[in-house]
């Protein structure tokens, strides 16, 4: 009987060890940065569009606290700037001459931007993008253009594309701690509201929303790479659906640089999009963890009436020392908020308010501390104070008198 319980313990034995390989959130901090290079290739049946992603750099610029659906959220403010080059090759056929043309028309995208992550597990926040186009369209095929135009939409050529979005709930591309052989999925709602400005024009498109969902697995893990399917990638996915490609993506995630390293999308067999972190990043996976604030505050007076300005101090500490507090939200439960590490306020009305600090230190630490402020009403009754003085007068009396008899 004992024998049969031997091969399954050694198996669990086996396992134990492979089972504990898992990606934690990685421990961003502020001067951290990525730097990406890296091509896109796409195909169609009578366009080919080849393009190189230069000096593509994310950095780790501050912590702030975003307010999002109702929720405080820790954010990481991640500046992201890069420049693609690029040809667009193919023909064209007018439908109303019926003649072709050829097209080989360079173009030059800088991206400027900046991303907002969750300093809790990294979730995309919202985004705030500007795209710089330079496209030198040549004259033969403008004219093109503006005869094979079905519809008299008049010809406007951008400069410049302004996208901001913002994610509900944050989109979380990595379940973190994820382990090996891990699926996960995420939905998430994203409202983008755009701006398209060239020739001296600037055309505003409503704000629109629309639900994202994805699927990912973890199918492969090595020493320091997470090598995950992914059906998304953000801004890619949107101009892949539009073109009616599908991007099959591979994300590989680098445990020691803290960030993914190569983002690979197939079509077919032939790669559409390879995307590598080049050797340049600054990230230490062997840092010290950083301890998290303790949230508190003071406020005077302690006992305000309905007339008093409140003066809220932040009392709040952090084991690193108080130089790593970044940012203050006061929330002071009346509907009305503040930041900065002291500020005043003064209440409508008399009762009870639930007054909230939170603070975030440079590292992504949060904290929060909800104090209930009571304030009576104005005025007050006459004389209060003078019986509070009776009162503590009569009760030193008894203590002295208690002593001298003791
Ligand atoms: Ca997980
Ligand atoms: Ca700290």
């Amino acid at each position: 009987m004992k024998t049969k319980f031997v091969i399954p313990l050694a198996l669990i034995l086996l396992i134990v060890p492979l089972s504990n390989t898992q990606l934690e959130v990685p421990n961003w901090r502020i001067g951290d940065y990525w730097e990406y290079s890296g091509s896109f290739n796409i195909k169609m049946e009578n366009i080919s569009i080849q393009a190189q992603l230069t000096d593509l750099r994310l950095e780790v610029a501050s912590t702030e606290i975003s307010r999002v659906n109702e929720e405080l959220l820790g954010t990481f403010k991640v500046p992201m700037d890069g420049v693609i080059i690029g040809t667009i090759i193919g023909k064209m056929l007018n439908p109303l001459t019926n003649k072709t043309l050829e097209i080989d028309v360079d173009f030059t995208i800088s991206l400027t931007g900046i991303l907002y992550f969750t300093t809790m597990n990294l979730s995309l926040v919202k985004y705030d993008i500007t795209a710089y186009l330079d496209i030198n369209i040549p004259p033969a095929l403008l004219e093109f253009l503006e005869t094979s135009l079905l519809t008299p939409l008049g010809l406007f050529i951008p400069e410049q594309l302004i996208e901001r979005a913002a994610f509900s709930p944050p989109l979380s591309f990595m379940d973190f701690p994820v382990e090996t052989n891990e699926n996960w999925a995420f939905s998430s709602n994203i409202t983008t509201s755009s701006e398209i400005i060239g020739e001296g024009q600037r055309k505003e498109l409503p704000p629109q929303t629309s639900e994202i969902y994805f699927e990912a697995e973890n199918f492969k893990t090595t020493a320091d790479a997470y090598h995950m399917t992914l059906s998304y990638i953000p801004f890619l996915s949107d101009i892949a659906d539009l073109m009616e490609i599908e991007l099959g993506n591979e994300w590989q995630w680098s445990a020691s640089k803290g960030m993914i390293e190569k983002i690979q999308g197939l079509q077919g067999n032939k790669e559409v999009l390879a995307i590598d972190l080049t050797n340049t990043y600054l990230y230490d996976a062997n840092r010290e963890k950083n301890n998290p604030p303790l949230a508190n505050f003071t406020y005077l007076p302690l006992d305000p009436k309905q007339t008093d300005n409140l003066n809220f101090e932040d009392f709040s500490t952090d084991l690193d020392g108080y130089s790593d507090i970044m940012a203050w939200y006061w929330d002071f439960g009346d509907g009305k908020n503040a930041t900065g590490r002291q500020t005043s306020h003064q209440y409508e009305s008399s009762g009870s308010y639930d007054v909230e600090l939170s603070v975030i230190d440079k590292y992504g630490g949060v904290d929060t501390i909800q104090k209930t402020v009571t304030v009576s009403g104005g005025g007050g009754t006459p004389g209060f104070g003078i019986t509070i003085v009776f009162l503590a007068v009569a009760l030193l009396i008894i203590i002295k008198s208690a002593k001298k008899s003791s």
